[in-house]
């Protein structure tokens, strides 16, 4: 299972990397499926001295800033809906080059306050901050000796503002990052995406665009900024290879204890970056980190008012810990400088639970389940675990399946005190804490759990008897299907993704293995789309069928399909078929099990 399940995510970064690639370059970028999978494949490990940062901090900044800040998805008085960075792409507004670089006239950010930003992300609980030095616009943020487009040089600004954040960061005692857009440049003369000619009609290649602008800025970056964490590249493209090893050779001699990013390319970074805004569902292996949003665009937009609740950028945190990686959630301050107001108010909100759990969160470890529970996740130091509720059940039950190393002791976290000890009840399999009726913490509660040892952990799927138990077809045996990622994109550059199991020849079913406490009626439904009504079976090996006809949408929506019995505590086999419609675009995504009687 998580050999199958390992190989799907690392398909599916490969094919959302090919798929954007595609999106951003022009036609014949085949070979780059080659490449992108090979920079996939490499899993590093971070050195002592490189990365303990990004190793034991697990919550970082991201800032997308930039001259496109400043037009925040409004143009000549229509609005363009996606990621504000894109604003030039013929996709959005469809900007030319020359209109573009005039706008950096106007921009003024009069009210950038690097302390505010810093203080912002300390307050926050990360640990280090990547800002944008340049993004695909070619406008770069810093003082550049080498190229006028700057914010310094084509602005009426006329200040660093990496200078000021660094300053900053260092008084906060935070790391800085830079990303730094290394293969595409839309406005300098053989960038990656870019003019194909210098102002004067002479042809420039990836070369002259490599050896003017993008070499000199990456020596620039990481050398008149103090000390530096991390140098983000991004999407390498069709970037030769001998480039990449030279940008990472300069970042190596003017930084040693820098990172480069996975998306330097060629699998010459230290660590894995995911597909943009993906949590994943199964521990990955290596380092790595999700890169997400606070809201939906990375660069501001007016009208982007989708903010992630305090409880929620916990809880994809906590997830991304969990699975064993690192979270760098972004905010993108608008053109005058400032951060939106909402996006200071939910991460200082977060900022608190973390103050109060800070174990939890920092230098922890993978969880032994490999994937969330019912209830929550799971973070792990040695022989503690934290378990984080961001769930709780009506009765108070917190049900551990499979847990296979003896608890010493659990308790409440309150933040404050030694927090309250909890009854610890061990059946077969299944361990059982109880909580509190109302817990003091409203946000997450956290439970700490003591153990004999390091913690070991069947694989199973439990089902759940307090709460419903969602299992996705991600993690199914399947035979006679076709399971595979489907990637979109909701907004322009915004992307989702899930693991679908569709394609469905007769007799194909999709199947997992369960062990199940409380032994009855439990009621199923599952997440699907399709077209038109779907009949579904769903059976238990050696034991009962039930099907149903239910309608379905183009988007994925849960629909009943009927109650199954477990007349004995233990282990089932569980599966799913579909039986009539259209077999071929029925695309299930996850079941369901509730406890009915
Ligand atoms: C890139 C940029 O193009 C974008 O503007 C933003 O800076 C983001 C953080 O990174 O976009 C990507 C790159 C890779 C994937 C998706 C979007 N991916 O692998 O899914």
């Amino acid at each position: 299972m998580m050999d199958t399940t390992r190989r799907l995510i690392i398909a599916h970064i490969a094919l959302a990397m090919l798929v954007f690639a595609v999106m951003a370059q022009d036609a014949g970028a085949q070979k780059m499926d080659e490449m992108w999978g090979r920079q996939v494949m490499m899993l590093k490990a971070v050195d002592a001295e490189r990365g303990q940062l990004f190793e034991d901090g697990n919550y970082a900044m991201f800032i997308h800033w930039g001259l496109y800040s400043n037009i925040g998805n409004l143009y000549k008085g229509k609005s363009y809906y996606g990621i504000g960075e894109w604003i030039m792409n013929r996709n959005m507004a469809d900007i030319p080059i020359d209109e573009y670089k005039a706008l950096a006239g106007k921009f003024n950010p009069v009210k950038f306050d690097a302390d505010e930003i810093a203080k912002l992300a300390k307050d926050a609980g990360m640990k280090y901050i990547v800002i944008t030095s340049k993004h695909h616009d070619g406008l770069a943020m810093y003082h550049s000796k080498v190229n006028k487009f700057n914010i310094v040089d084509a602005t009426p600004f006329g200040r660093d503002p990496m200078k000021e954040l660094a300053k900053a960061c260092q008084k906060y005692g935070l790391g800085l990052g830079f990303y730094y857009s290394h293969n595409q440049d839309w406005t300098f003369p053989g960038g990656g995406n870019g003019p194909k000619q210098t102002a004067d009609g002479k042809d420039a290649d990836f070369k002259y665009y490599y050896e003017n602008k993008c070499r000199p800025q990456v020596e620039e970056i990481t050398t008149h900024y103090g000390p530096i964490a991390i140098v983000w590249f991004d999407t390498p493209g069709r970037i030769p290879r001998e480039y990449v090893e030279e940008l990472v050779r300069i970042v190596r001699k003017n930084q040693p204890k820098a990172l480069v990013s996975g998306r330097a390319g060629y699998g010459l970074g230290d660590y894995q970056t995911l597909g943009d805004m993906e949590v994943p569902n199964e521990n990955v292996e290596g380092i790595w980190e999700t890169v997400d949003t606070t809201n939906d665009s990375w660069a501001y937009a007016w009208y982007d008012n989708y903010w992630k609740a305090p409880k929620e950028i916990l809880h994809r945190l906590v997830s991304c810990v969990g699975r064993g990686g690192t979270y760098m959630l972004n905010i993108g301050p608008k053109g005058d400088g400032t951060v939106p107001e909402l996006a200071t108010r939910t991460l200082r909100k977060a900022g608190e639970w973390i103050r109060r759990y800070p174990q939890v969160v920092y230098g922890a470890d993978a969880s032994p389940w490999k994937h969330a529970l019912p209830w929550g996740d799971v973070t792990v130091k040695n022989n503690t675990l934290f378990l984080c509720v961001f769930n709780e059940p009506k009765s108070g039950e917190l049900y551990l399946p499979g847990l296979k190393t003896k608890v010493k002791s659990a308790c409440l976290l309150d933040g404050k005190k030694r927090g309250t000890k909890l009854k610890v009840r061990t059946m077969g399999n299944w361990t059982k804490i109880q909580l509190p009726p109302r817990p003091a913490e409203k946000l997450i509660p956290v439970v700490q759990v003591e153990l004999d040892e390091s913690p070991e952990v069947d694989s199973c799927w439990g089902i759940d008897p307090a709460l419903e138990t969602t299992i996705l077809a991600q993690f199914a045996e399947v035979t006679g299907a076709k399971q595979e990622t489907k990637k979109w994109m909701e907004k322009f550059g915004e992307w989702k993704h899930l693991v679908r199991v569709w394609q469905w020849a007769e007799g194909g079913k999709a199947s997992w293995e369960v062990d199940v406490l409380k032994s009855g009626y439990y009621n199923v439904d599952l997440t699907y789309n399709g077209e038109g009504r779907i009949v579904w079976g769903v059976d238990v090996a050696g034991g009962q069928h039930i099907q149903n006809q239910q309608n379905s949408s183009h988007n994925y929506q849960k629909f009943p399909i009927g109650w199954i019995n477990f007349p004995e505590p233990g282990r089932y086999t569980v599966s799913v078929s579909c039986i009539e419609g259209n077999l071929a675009q029925a695309s299930l995504k996850a079941i369901h099990f509730t406890f009915v009687d």
